[in-house]
C-alpha cells in the first residue's frame, strides 16, 4: 500500500461527523437557494461519502494546491459543485464564505459549474457529464507514467490516487465505457472512482433508462467493484474507499446508495431536487426536521469548522513531509529531481528543437503527415516527457515516437499510446494529463472524427491546456474512402472554438514550424491539420519567410513579381498553397500580378496586430481563397471582394486527385476565378 494510505484514521466522533456532513448539506441548500439557481440534490446526498473522502482519505493542502505530490479530486457530476465549494471553503482553501453567497453570480469564484482556473482547488473543468471521469483516468495515466520515470528504490516522489466523483448520468455517457474500458485494461489501481447511485436523473427514476448492472459491467472492464449501501454510514464509505486503495491492481468502482435531496421532505428521492432551488419553505422544512437552524443561511457551527479546518495542518505536514522526502532524493539523484522540477513547471529543455529537419524540394513530394511523424521523431528524444498516440491509427497519423516503448501495464514507462478506437475518452484522457501537469500529451486520428472528441477539445480550448492534436487525412484530397471520411466542415467549427489554435500547414517545412509551434504554446491546445497525399517541399532557400510567418499564422510566401503591387491575393492553406503558387505564375505570365500568403492558422493571423494584417492584405485589394474546406468562414475576412475555391457539400468517393479537379481545385480553375474576380471589379468601377 502506498503511504497516502495512511491518512485514514477516524479521528471524529459520529456526532461530529453527522454536524460536519450537514455543514456541507446546508451550505449548499443554502448557495443555491440564495442563488435561485443551481443543484441541490447531489450534494445533499453525497455529502457523507464526500467528507468520508476529504476527512479519511484525501490527501491534500489547501494552502498549496498546486503542491505536485497531491491526491486528485475531480468532481465529474459538475453540477454538484455547490458541494465542492462547500468543501474548499470549509478545509481552508482560498474561497471565502463572502464567495459561497456568490454561487452562480458575474465574476464569482463559485460558477455555475467547476472552472478550472477559477477556484483553487478545482482540478479541471466539469459540467459535460462523462468528461470528467475521463479526465480522472488521464490523471491517473500521468502518476503512473512519472512515478515510472521518476521513482526510484527506496525513493516514491511521485505517490499519489485520483478520486473521481460520479453520477448516473456519468455512467449513462458512452464515454464512460471509452475510458472505464481503456482504465481497467491499463490497470490502473490508484483510480478510485466513487458513484452516487442515488436512482434519479432529470427525467426521474433510473428505471426510465439505466437498468443494466453497472457494477457488473466495470467488472467487465477489469475493474475491482464494491457497494455501500447506506451512504450515510461513514466508517462503510472510509472502508470502502480503503478496500479501494489497497487494490493496486485494478481501479475501484465504489457505488454508494446515495439519496438525492436527502433530508427534504418533499423532495428527497425524486427529480424536483436535482436542479433547482428547494424554495424558502422546503429548506425551512428540511433544515427544522434535521435539527438545523433555519437562521442564519450560511451557518457553519464552529465545531464542525474546527474540525474541518484540521485538513490545513494535516496538509502542511503531507507536504512538508513529501518536501524532505524529495530533499533526500534530490541528493542522491540531482539531475533528476531537476528533471522533475522543469517538467511540473512546464519548462522545456535547453536545444530541444535542435534536431528539428529542414527539408529540401529535392526531398518531396511528402504528405504533411509524414513530415510530421519526422518531427515528432526529433522531439522525441529531447522531450521525454511527450507522450501521445493516436485512436488505432498510428500507422496512417505517424504518432509513434521510435524507440519509447508502449505504455501499457508491464511497462509504464513506455511513451506511445493506444488509445484504442474511443476518440472521446482520448481527448478527455489528453486533458486530464495535461491538467496533472509534467507531461507534453498529444493524440491523433483522422480529422473527420474529430467530431467524436469535440467535448473534451472545447474544454482543453476552454482550461488552456497545453494539448497537442495531430489530424490527418485532412481534406476531400484524402481519396477513395468518400464523404463520410473527407473533411468538410471541421476546419471552420475548430476555427471557431475560442483559443484554439489551427494549423494547417502547407507542406513539410511548414509543418516543422507549426510543431515547433505547438510544443512552444503553454497555454492552450494545438490542433496540427496534415494531409494524406503527398505535397511538393517548399524549399526554405526559395521560401526563406517560412519558419518566422507559420507562427504569425499568415504570411506573404511569394509577392507579385518585382515588389509591384499586387492586383489580386491568393489565400491558400494547406494543400492548395502549392495551387495557388502556381496560379500565380500563370496569372503573372498572363499578365495578372498576384500574391499569394499562406495562411495555415487564421486563429493565428486574426491575433496579430492590424498593421501586420493589413501589410499582408491591403484593405481594398481583392481575395482570392483556396482551401478545401466549407467557404463559410472565409466570407467574414473581407466584404464583397472575395471570392471562395471551396468545398460546401460532403465530397466524394474517388481517387484524392480526381476529388480535387472535380471541386475546382486546378491551377486552371483559380486563374480563371481570378481573372472573374477581377473582371467583376472592372465591371463595377465602370458603372460608377
Ligand atoms: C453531456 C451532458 N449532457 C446533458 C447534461 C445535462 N444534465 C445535467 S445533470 C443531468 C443528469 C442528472 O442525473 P444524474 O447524473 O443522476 O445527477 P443527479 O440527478 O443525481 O444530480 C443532465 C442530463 C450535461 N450536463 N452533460
Amino acid at each position: 500500500m502506498s503511504s497516502s494510505a495512511t491518512l485514514s484514521t477516524p479521528i471524529a466522533s459520529p456526532a461530529l461527523d453527522e454536524l460536519c456532513i450537514n455543514t456541507l448539506r446546508f451550505l449548499a441548500v443554502d448557495m443555491v437557494q440564495k442563488a435561485n439557481s443551481g443543484h441541490p440534490g447531489l450534494p445533499m446526498g453525497s455529502a457523507s461519502m464526500a467528507y468520508a473522502l476529504w476527512d479519511r482519505s484525501l490527501k491534500f493542502n489547501p494552502r498549496d494546491p498546486r503542491w505536485p505530490d497531491r491526491d486528485r479530486f475531480v468532481l465529474s457530476a459538475g453540477h454538484g459543485c455547490a458541494l465542492q465549494y462547500a468543501l474548499l471553503h470549509v478545509t481552508g482553501y482560498d474561497l471565502p464564505l463572502e464567495e459561497l453567497k456568490r454561487f452562480r453570480q458575474w465574476g464569482s469564484r463559485t460558477p455555475g459549474h467547476p472552472e478550472y482556473g477559477k477556484t483553487p482547488g478545482v482540478e479541471a473543468t466539469t459540467g459535460p457529464l462523462g468528461q470528467g471521469l475521463a479526465n480522472g483516468v488521464g490523471m491517473a495515466i500521468a502518476e503512473v507514467a512519472l512515478a515510472a520515470r521518476f521513482n526510484r528504490p527506496g525513493h516514491r516522489i511521485v505517490d499519489h490516487y485520483t478520486y473521481v466523483l460520479v453520477s448516473d448520468g456519468d455512467l449513462e455517457e458512452g464515454i464512460s465505457s471509452e475510458a472505464g474500458s481503456d482504465a481497467g485494461h491499463l490497470h490502473l489501481g490508484k483510480l478510485i472512482v466513487l458513484y452516487a447511485d442515488n436512482h434519479i436523473t432529470i427525467e426521474g427514476s433510473t428505471e426510465l433508462t439505466f437498468t443494466e448492472d453497472r457494477m457488473a459491467r466495470f467488472a467487465a472492464f477489469g475493474w475491482h467493484v464494491q457497494r455501500v449501501e447506506r451512504s450515510n454510514d461513514v466508517d462503510a464509505v472510509a472502508l470502502a474507499l480503503q478496500n479501494a486503495r489497497e487494490e493496486s491492481g485494478r481501479p475501484s468502482l465504489i457505488a454508494v446508495r446515495t439519496h438525492i435531496g436527502f433530508g427534504s421532505p418533499h423532495k428527497q428521492d425524486t427529480a424536483a431536487a436535482h436542479g433547482e432551488a428547494l424554495g424558502v419553505e422546503e429548506v425551512r422544512l428540511t433544515k427544522e426536521g434535521m435539527g438545523w437552524p433555519v437562521k442564519p443561511a450560511f451557518y457553519i457551527p464552529e465545531q464542525a469548522l474546527k474540525h474541518f479546518r484540521r485538513a490545513v495542518a494535516r496538509g502542511d505536514s503531507a507536504q512538508t513531509e513529501w518536501e524532505s522526502r524529495f530533499k533526500a532524493y534530490a541528493q542522491q539523484y540531482p539531475d533528476l529531481a531537476a528533471e522533475f522540477q522543469r517538467v511540473i513547471d512546464g519548462r522545456l529543455p535547453k536545444d530541444w528543437d535542435a534536431d528539428l529537419p529542414a527539408f529540401r524540394a529535392a526531398d518531396g513530394p511528402m504528405a504533411t503527415r509524414v513530415a510530421s511523424g519526422k518531427a515528432i521523431e526529433a522531439l522525441g528524444p529531447r522531450l521525454p516527457e511527450m507522450m501521445g498516440g493516436s485512436a488505432d491509427l498510428g500507422p496512417s497519423t505517424h504518432t509513434n515516437i521510435d524507440g519509447a516503448g508502449n505504455f501499457e501495464p508491464e511497462n509504464w514507462a513506455g511513451r506511445n499510446m493506444h488509445f484504442g478506437i474511443r476518440e472521446n475518452a482520448m481527448g478527455a484522457i489528453l486533458n486530464g494529463m495535461a491538467l496533472h501537469r509534467g507531461l507534453i500529451p498529444y493524440g491523433g486520428t483522422f480529422f473527420v472524427f474529430t467530431d467524436y472528441m469535440r467535448p473534451p477539445m472545447r474544454l482543453a480550448a476552454m482550461d488552456a491546456l497545453p494539448v497537442i492534436y495531430v489530424f490527418t487525412h485532412d481534406s476531400i484530397g484524402m481519396g477513395e474512402d468518400g464523404p463520410t471520411h473527407q473533411p468538410v466542415e471541421q476546419l471552420l467549427g475548430l476555427r471557431s472554438i475560442p483559443g484554439m489554435v489551427v494549423l494547417r500547414p502547407a507542406d513539410a517545412n511548414e509543418t516543422v514550424a507549426a510543431w515547433r509551434l505547438a510544443i512552444g504554446r503553454k497555454k492552450g491546445p494545438v490542433a496540427l491539420v496534415l494531409t494524406r497525399q503527398g505535397l511538393p517541399v517548399l524549399d526554405l532557400g526559395s521560401f526563406p519567410g517560412i519558419p518566422a510567418g507559420v507562427p504569425l499564422g499568415g504570411y506573404i510566401l511569394a509577392d507579385s513579381l518585382a515588389g509591384n503591387r499586387p492586383e489580386i491575393i491568393l489565400i491558400a492553406t494547406g494543400s492548395e498553397v502549392h495551387l495557388a503558387l502556381e496560379g500565380r505564375d500563370r496569372l503573372a505570365a498572363e499578365g495578372v500580378k498576384a500574391r499569394v500568403v499562406s495562411m495555415p492558422s487564421t486563429n493565428l493571423f486574426s491575433s496579430q496586430p492590424d498593421a501586420y494584417r493589413e501589410k499582408v492584405l491591403p484593405t481594398g485589394l481583392p481575395l482570392l481563397v483556396i482551401e478545401a474546406g466549407a467557404s463559410l468562414g472565409w466570407k467574414s475576412y473581407v466584404g464583397a471582394q472575395i471570392a471562395v475555391i471551396g468545398v460546401d457539400t460532403f465530397g466524394a468517393s474517388a481517387p484524392g486527385p480526381v476529388v480535387m479537379q472535380h471541386y475546382g481545385f486546378t491551377v486552371e480553375n483559380i486563374c480563371r476565378q481570378a481573372h472573374h474576380v477581377l473582371d467583376q471589379l472592372k465591371e463595377k468601377a465602370s458603372c460608377v
